[in-house]
């Protein structure tokens, strides 16, 4: 059993499920750009309509406190609270105001990510993360939406995985908006995304009372196969927040959280990316570590790892027919909640909450008009088992489900889905999976264990 006030919630992001994309004085988002090359998502899909979200939030708020999570995590769409001129735009501002309330009046408290990948197209146009002033635009648009919360909002995330904007937007290029940056570029654009991050911990401390703020990376923890063996288990946590001139680099764990929880990038850093690297003020590193409350963790995944027979860390492969979800990176390795919380706290010594967590799953609706998605409940209750193990040893403060809905998972288009609740794509109908009932189950009973 998890402790009374540990958090069971679910987590959703704005592109991915409100649809209404032209309502409202809504300006266009880089997804919305990115989306209109086919080419670019599996199903040739898009956000247009998706869960329909922002027109049934009450019906998802029933939703919400049918399942009985104590918080709901969601993020706020850029593109609806801000114009192009760079003002507020009330009718946006509304809507999350309005969701807010709805769900208060469950005794659900909202979780706030400020910036889940949607920027809006005319701040890209001017350059996205690499251009300076992003950092002003930032501090307004979080002025804005944090001033219309307060009263409503105390909990906030203010980047989700700073990785995937970057590494995948920018590098891969799977993602929007798919423009390459080179090194130098990419360093530059880390940095002022960590600037944002920190204005806006300074923006929501000074418009929230008793607020909590977080800050929301992705990783895939390198798992001891053996868990007895320490020194295995100490490189695999030197692996895990190495910081090396490599293809991944973007997409490392240290070169985001040391700034944030250490006050400066790793010392590895300045070594790997001699030549390279964009001007770091002691202004810029104070106002990025500002003190935060919570390490976030989005973590789904990890690799198993040994010692050869010269004692160096080698990675296993998964052997064949491995356990895993319908999208190529998601093996099943509970054992990732377990090390993934315990190396963040060992270094960063913050309560841990997981902020996304989940599987996904070819979904069908059977003869008997139901979703019997046996192996969602299973991953949840084998993760679920090995963060109750950890929270024993570490500050582990909650834990939220990705995803509450089925929803048009990016690049994946609708194909994939990861909800609790399924869509019907054909009509906008939600069914319930069975997955939504045992993590119902989950929550009452307050774990698995
Ligand atoms: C999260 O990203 C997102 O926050 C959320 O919006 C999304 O819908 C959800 O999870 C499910 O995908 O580097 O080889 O692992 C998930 C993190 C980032 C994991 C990209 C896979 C690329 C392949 N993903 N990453 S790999």
């Amino acid at each position: 059993m998890f402790n009374n006030d540990f958090i069971f919630g679910v987590s959703t992001a704005s592109y991915q499920i409100e649809g209404s994309v032209d309502v409202d004085g809504r300006v266009k988002s880089i997804w919305d750009t990115f989306c209109e090359n086919k080419n670019n998502i599996l199903d040739g899909s898009d956000g247009k309509m998706v869960c329909d979200s922002y027109l049934k939030y009450r019906e998802d708020v029933k939703a919400l406190a049918e399942l009985g999570v104590s918080s709901y995590r969601f993020s706020i769409s850029w593109c609806r609270v801000i114009d192009e001129d760079n003002k507020p735009n009330l009718r946006g501002i509304k809507y999350y105001q309005n969701l807010c309330r709805e769900l208060l009046d469950y005794n659900i408290k909202p979780c706030v990510t400020i910036y889940h990948w949607d920027m809006p197209e005319w701040i890209s146009k001017l350059g996205g993360f690499l251009n300076d002033e992003i950092v002003d635009y930032f501090e307004y648009y979080t002025d804005v939406i944090t001033k219309a919360l307060s009263g409503l909002v105390n909990d906030f995330i203010t980047i989700n995985e700073p990785q995937c904007i970057l590494h995948m937007g920018h590098d891969a290029c799977a993602f929007a908006p798919g423009i390459k940056y080179t090194k130098k570029e990419m360093l530059k654009a880390i940095h002022n995304l960590l600037k944002c991050h920190g204005i806006a911990v300074k923006t929501i401390r000074k418009n929230i009372k008793d607020s909590t703020v977080g800050f929301a990376p992705c990783s895939r923890p390198m798992i001891p196969s053996d868990r007895n063996n320490i020194e295995l288990e100490k490189k695999c946590y030197l692996k895990y927040f190495e910081c090396k001139n490599e293809p991944e680099y973007a997409n490392r764990v240290s070169i985001y959280s040391d700034p944030v929880f250490l006050g400066d990038y790793p010392k590895s850093y300045y070594e790997e990316f001699k030549g390279l690297i964009p001007n770091i003020t002691k202004e810029d590193l104070e106002l990025i570590s500002q003190p935060i409350d919570y390490i976030y963790q989005n973590i789904y995944s990890g690799n198993y790892y040994s010692l050869d027979k010269n004692n160096n860390l080698v990675k296993n492969d998964f052997y064949f027919g491995f356990p895993e979800g319908n999208i190529d990176w998601l093996q099943v390795v509970p054992e990732s909640l377990y090390y993934g919380p315990k190396y963040l706290y060992e270094r960063y010594k913050k309560p841990i909450i997981i902020s996304e967590n989940g599987f996904c799953n070819n979904d069908v609706i059977s003869l008997d008009g139901n979703v019997h998605d046996s192996e969602r409940s299973d991953y949840i209750k084998r993760y679920l088992i090995e963060l109750e193990m950890v929270s024993k040893i570490v500050d582990v403060r909650g834990y939220y489900v990705w995803s509450l809905f089925d929803n048009f998972e990016w690049s994946s288009g609708l194909k994939k889905r990861f909800g609790l609740i399924y869509i019907d794509y054909r009509n906008g109908d939600r069914i319930k999976k069975d997955s939504f009932y045992e993590y119902k189950n989950i929550i009452k009973n307050k774990g698995v264990l």
